[in-house]
């Protein structure tokens, strides 16, 4: 019997930072210009600086998206900060195939995660270092920094699942993580 090669992960994530390193990694950036729309106070929103950075994603998606056949793993980094009253956040999207799940695994930071479910229904997690959240198909989720320091948190999710944000785009979530009387609550957010 001939020994074999035993070769090094061609991917790492570091376990203390979050980072993703290696052959496939790719970064997005977010800043709050694009995220115009998203926050209750808009007019807050569009007085700040357009280029600060609301969020970095790391991601390693061994096939293409809306391709079966991986599963897919992302860092994003949500700095903290607010608009208005409203926490600094993600976009937050339904899963294009909606029955596809999802895990969030927190790093480091406070964080909220919003979950929406099909008739609109929003209920909300904590996020602290080594929290494990599952994202339940058909369920809209959305993170916000409660924090100081950057939320750090690794997503997992099948390649074939697809992004849709168009309805949170029209519709928002029917929560929001706001400070009020200095602590974060989430607010029920009427629609317009
Ligand atoms: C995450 C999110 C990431 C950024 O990897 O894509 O946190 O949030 P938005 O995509 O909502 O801007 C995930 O949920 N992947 O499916
Ligand atoms: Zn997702």
């Amino acid at each position: 019997m001939s020994a074999s090669e035993i070769s090094p992960a061609r991917v790492t994530l570091d376990p203390q930072t979050g980072v993703l390193r290696g052959a496939g990694v790719t970064e997005s950036v977010k800043t709050l210009r694009q995220l115009a729309g998203y926050f209750r106070d808009e007019a807050a929103r569009a007085a700040m600086d357009p280029e600060t950075v609301l969020y970095r994603v790391q991601s390693y998606e061994p096939q293409p998206e809306g391709v079966e056949g991986a599963i897919c793993c992302a860092t994003t980094f949500l700095m903290p900060g607010r608009v208005g009253d409203e926490y600094f956040m993600t976009r937050g999207h339904y899963h294009a195939a909606q029955d596809r799940p999802e895990m969030e695994v927190t790093v480091s930071g406070e964080g909220v995660l919003v979950l929406m479910d099909e008739n609109r229904q929003t209920r909300a997690e904590i996020m602290r270092p080594g929290s494990v959240h599952a994202v339940p198909p058909r369920t809209a989720h959305r993170v916000a920094n409660i924090g100081t320091e950057p939320l750090v948190f690794v997503s997992y999710w099948p390649s074939e699942t697809g992004h849709d944000y168009g309805e949170i785009v029209a519709r928002g979530f029917s929560g929001r993580v706001r400070q009020i009387n200095g602590k974060p609550a989430l607010v029920p957010e009427p629609e317009a």
